[in-house]
């Protein structure tokens, strides 16, 4: 069977983007796949954290990942720094990566924007070698991620090429599964950026958690395009990523879309649209908050014992490759 692998950080409130260019995709490939689902704890610490807040948030996503139908006796869902191999290839990694490759990255340069080089952290920088490592050490075939994580798995093909070359065939070159649609879910307030947990202006994006009267509040203020009419059109953004949380909430063609909102008006689209994620999000909470915490430590332990099975026979091919073999080699 084929690997997956796939994560998501413990940081701010998990959002709808989230959900849709990820975790919504996770839940169908795991029965297709052989699948590992983490929550990287340790990439969270490239922004400063604060440590309580941090555990909080790490247990409310694992319990995210089931209230999304991640069910763990088909899949591994671990904690990363339960995992040590993780932190280990990253190192062995490291040795391999260029400095330029890394400064090259989007994400780097959007997040360390407002930060001055000698305060910005080496953990940002190095932040794709950690994913790098996350998925070579699973022998991933598939990745699922939204848009914004295309170009880090590309690095993660080329560290793994330069390897292979380097010192013999070692690991399996993983290909990104990126949903057709979905794939990058816009703010509500502004359209030309993506909804994101760090966005400083929490009505851009839909909390997962968030009550029904919030979800109302916010589509109600979600911006719009000029001109009035309902369809799916790249000129027009705003309207075009209601249209798509839209049809992703029901299942529904971008066809049967356009039809169902022929004649109608942005009011109606947002009142339409505030019901569907309600609907989505009431059970989707419902089971969020009936996880006990025994239960979920029984699930993550579980899973980092089967995690770390796998990863530490690739850290050892690894290691051995490059000569790092300790006692046993004297
Ligand atoms: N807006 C989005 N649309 C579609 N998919 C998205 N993802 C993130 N934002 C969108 C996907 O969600 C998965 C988990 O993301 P993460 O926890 O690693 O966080 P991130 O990619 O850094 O994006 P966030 O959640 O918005 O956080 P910040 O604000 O820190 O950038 C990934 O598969 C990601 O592609």
């Amino acid at each position: 069977m084929k690997r997956i692998f796939s994560g998501a950080q413990p940081t701010g409130n998990l959002h709808l983007g989230n959900y849709l260019g990820a975790l919504r995709n996770w839940t169908q490939l795991q029965h297709e796949y052989e699948s590992f689902f983490c929550i990287v704890d340790l990439h969270a610490l490239t922004q400063p954290q604060n440590p309580q807040s941090l555990i909080t948030k790490t247990k409310e996503l694992a319990k995210l990942y089931l209230a999304a139908g991640i069910d763990p006796t088909v899949s591994t869902i671990f904690i990363q720094s339960d995992v040590a191999e993780h932190t280990e290839l990253t190192w062995l990694l490291n040795c391999q990566t260029r400095i330029g490759e890394l400064e090259r990255m989007t994400q780097f340069k959007e997040k360390g924007r407002n930060t001055e080089r000698e305060s910005t952290g080496v953990g940002l920088l190095d932040y794709p070698v950690l994913m790098a490592a996350d998925i070579l050490l699973y022998q991933t075939d598939l990745v699922p991620v939204g848009e914004d994580q295309k170009q880090h798995l590309e690095l993660t093909r080329d560290l793994a090429q330069r390897f292979n070359r380097d010192y013999g065939e070692t690991f399996r070159i993983p290909e990104p599964f990126i949903p057709k649609a979905g794939a990058r879910i816009m703010s509500l307030s502004d359209p030309t950026k993506k909804m994101a947990k760090s966005d400083v202006d929490p009505s851009g994006s839909i909390g997962l958690l968030d009550d029904a009267d919030i979800v109302t509040r916010k589509f109600k203020r979600a911006v719009t395009d000029s001109g009035t009419e309902i369809k799916f059109d790249n000129t027009r953004p705003a309207i075009t990523n209601l249209l798509t949380i839209y049809a992703l909430l029901t299942n529904q063609t971008n066809e049967q879309v356009e039809n169902n909102f022929a004649g109608k008006g942005y009011g109606q689209l947002k009142s339409e649209l505030s019901e569907a994620c309600i609907a989505f999000l009431q059970p989707f909470q419902e089971r969020f908050h009936n996880i006990t915490d025994e239960h979920l430590r029984d699930i993550l332990t579980g899973g980092a014992r089967r995690a770390r099975e796998s990863a530490s026979q690739t850290l050892d091919t690894v290691k051995e490759r490059l000569g790092i073999v300790g006692a046993r080699g004297i």
